[in-house]
């Protein structure tokens, strides 16, 4: 396959005109763009440079705005709400982000509830600034409903990925990022561009049949990892994320969507914990518990969830990313 090495910064630089060529504002533009970019220096394609298609696609519907400002509100000592007024996440994160980490500290736990989002992007983007700051973290959204429930077949739950992030000092912070479904829906749609089909267990077909066809699951089902165990944390990411803070279901949110193919539109929900707060003195004696236990996963040969990130991180810091040429002309396609 022929491949397009891009530095970072042209990685950046072509995700920003896109945007910018598109109608984002420059504040939108520049957050979706780091968001993007940051996705494919990670290896996590599913979330890289291929989600700028999604994205000006969903503009071009009408299903985001491409320049309201978030609104962020102090509404309890421990809540921060953000009000994204259905532009994307990422903007209205960066903006709330001092005050919950304030609200953090202060209390040793705060919530953020972003609202009126439209979602996209790598839930690991949202926690791994909260670790960097010494805090635990925890974030969570829904988003179209693409995945059946355990023991059913008809698509009910979204991909409804849960990140949690663990401070680890001068080190790497523990961070996994997870869908609940067993692939994020980005991966089946990776394999459909390449005519590849998906690993068992992904999905089904719309007459409910196990299958390997990456079309037939994006015209059928996806499923949940570890059967009646992922859809029971399905449905609590829809509780969480959803009712709780006053947003849209992942069935909502598709129905809000009425076909026009947009990407999610709902709420986030960030947890941010303070150990220092939970543990006053005895703080540094707890966090070296828990690099015992981390250390006694790596004796094992266990690899730490974002072990893998990290590396590709410091490959593409160093040589760049690489993605299709088919992609790339795609993505340059979006610039006339
Ligand atoms: O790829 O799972 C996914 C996804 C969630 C929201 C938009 N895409």
């Amino acid at each position: 396959m022929e491949m397009v090495n891009l530095s970072l910064t042209e990685a950046y630089a072509l995700a920003h005109k896109v945007l910018r060529g598109n109608g984002f504002s420059e504040a939108h533009a520049a957050a979706v763009a780091k968001n993007v970019t940051h996705g494919e220096r990670d290896g996590c394609a599913s979330h890289g440079l291929w989600r700028l298609l999604g994205i000006v696609e969903t503009l071009r519907k009408g299903k985001v705005s491409p320049d309201v400002e978030p609104v962020i509100t102090d509404t309890a000592p421990a809540i921060v709400k953000a009000d994204a007024g259905g532009a994307f996440s990422l903007l209205a994160f960066e903006r709330a982000l001092p005050l919950l980490m304030e609200k953090a500290r202060h209390s040793g736990i705060a919530a953020l509830a972003i609202n009126r989002c439209v979602h996209f992007s790598a839930l690991f983007a949202d926690v791994e600034p909260l670790t960097e700051a010494g805090l635990v973290a925890l974030a969570t959204t829904p988003s179209h409903a693409w995945v059946a429930p355990a023991g059913g077949t008809q698509p009910l739950f979204g991909t409804n990925p849960i990140a949690f992030g663990w401070p680890r000092g001068d080190k790497p912070p523990f961070i996994f990022d997870m869908a609940t479904s067993a692939a994020a829906r980005g991966e089946i749609q990776l394999h459909q561009r390449a005519g590849k089909a998906v690993p068992e267990g992904w999905g089904i077909d719309s007459d409910g049949q196990a299958t390997t066809d990456a079309q037939a699951i994006l015209d059928g089902a996806m499923l949940t990892f570890g059967g009646h165990k992922g859809s029971a944390l399905a449905a609590m990411v829809e509780l969480l994320a959803g009712p709780l803070i006053g947003d849209m279901t992942s069935a909502e949110s598709l129905a809000w969507d009425n076909g026009a193919g947009g990407l999610p539109y709902g709420g986030e929900l960030i947890l941010a914990l303070d150990p220092t707060r939970f543990l006053g003195d005895d703080a540094a004696t707890h966090l070296a518990r828990a690099e015992t236990l981390f250390s006694g996963m790596q004796q094992q040969g266990a690899r730490l969830p974002g072990e893998r990130r990290y590396q590709s991180r410091e490959r593409a810091n160093r040589d760049g990313v690489e993605i299709t040429h088919s992609l790339f002309r795609d993505i340059s396609a979006l610039l006339k």
